[in-house]
């Protein structure tokens, strides 16, 4: 079943008769919005993180993340969707994310999805996959973890169920760490031919604007953020956070990137649990990531 939470934007107002923030310019999704236009879903769950044994917290990250957008500089249509109120019952909250996310793709517009702990990925993926059924399609993960494991479905075990259920999908992460993942995950990513690169490698070589050139190969990419891929300085607020993550600026670098792919359909940022953040950082920097990609994609302009 599908309960929806909806989200109130506010902030400055520099001249009422010149909108030239975010919260001045959004504007309720309907059957009818606009094509072509960012539309934001937002999935308040950490059900997954709590089955993972992690630091509760992401189900607030969409309310967080959103006051921080809506004084953001932008001047062109935005939607906002709701969010889904996530339940103990993980997999009927991620089939009902999957049915929002069909839902404003069947529109037309551009799902930008708010998580949640990470297990947002999975309903995010039910939605692309009900849009495209028979697409050859790569899903782009920047991530410090696999979220590979194979047991009762969670915020570690997305990517697992997703290439065990499903033939035409490629899996490619980013910024994969030694020290968050074991021998068995490495091990695990290997036979299901994962193409993966270590956070050290997307630093020090061209392997992620490499990979990015090679998803020319596919009939619709679409992209997810850990925040813990992030070093814990830039992202304290997240359920396992990364002494040694990416940089702000490389994270908005990368971010940049793929908003250029042509092929790229949708986009979640997930694990910003604002109760264990400092001073907002983890969902400041999450705001404006979104905000990076909303300005960096062509179609939005
Ligand atoms: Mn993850």
């Amino acid at each position: 079943m599908k309960r929806l939470k909806h989200h109130e934007y506010s902030g400055r107002v520099d001249d009422e008769n010149k909108p030239e923030r975010l919260h001045q310019v959004v504007k309720q999704w309907s059957e009818d919005a606009e094509r072509d236009r960012p539309a934001f879903i937002g999935f308040c769950s950490d059900e997954g993180v709590h089955r993972n044994k992690g630091r509760p917290g992401a189900k607030e990250g969409p309310y967080k993340v959103r006051e921080k957008l809506a004084s953001l500089p932008y001047m062109d249509t935005v939607y906002e969707y709701g969010s889904i109120a996530g339940e103990q019952d993980l997999e009927g909250s991620q089939e009902a994310l999957g049915e929002c996310v069909a839902e404003v793709f069947a529109t037309g517009q551009f799902p930008l999805i708010v998580g949640g702990g990470h297990e947002t990925l999975y309903g995010h993926y039910l939605g692309v996959r009900r849009q495209y059924p028979d697409a050859k399609v790569a899903v782009v993960n920047l991530d410090a973890h696999f979220d590979m494991r194979d047991e009762e479905p969670s915020s570690g075990t997305m990517f697992h169920q997703i290439l065990t259920e499903d033939e035409n999908i490629d899996y490619f992460v980013f910024g994969i760490q030694l020290g968050g993942n074991t021998k068995t995950l490495f091990d695990t990513a290997d036979a299901f031919g994962v193409k993966y690169a270590l956070i050290e490698d997307v630093r020090n070589t061209g392997i992620f604007e490499e990979s990015l050139e090679s998803l020319d190969a596919y009939d619709v990419v679409f992209a997810t953020l850990c925040m813990d891929s992030v070093q814990q300085g830039a992202a304290p607020g997240t359920s396992a956070p990364s002494p040694n993550g990416f940089t702000a600026s490389e994270v908005h670098d990368m971010v940049g990137s793929l908003a250029k792919l042509p092929n790229i359909v949708s986009f979640d940022i997930s694990e910003v649990a604002p109760r264990l953040d400092i001073d907002d950082r983890t969902s400041g920097l999450a705001a404006s990531l979104f905000h990076r990609f909303m300005i960096e994609k062509e179609t939005f302009r």
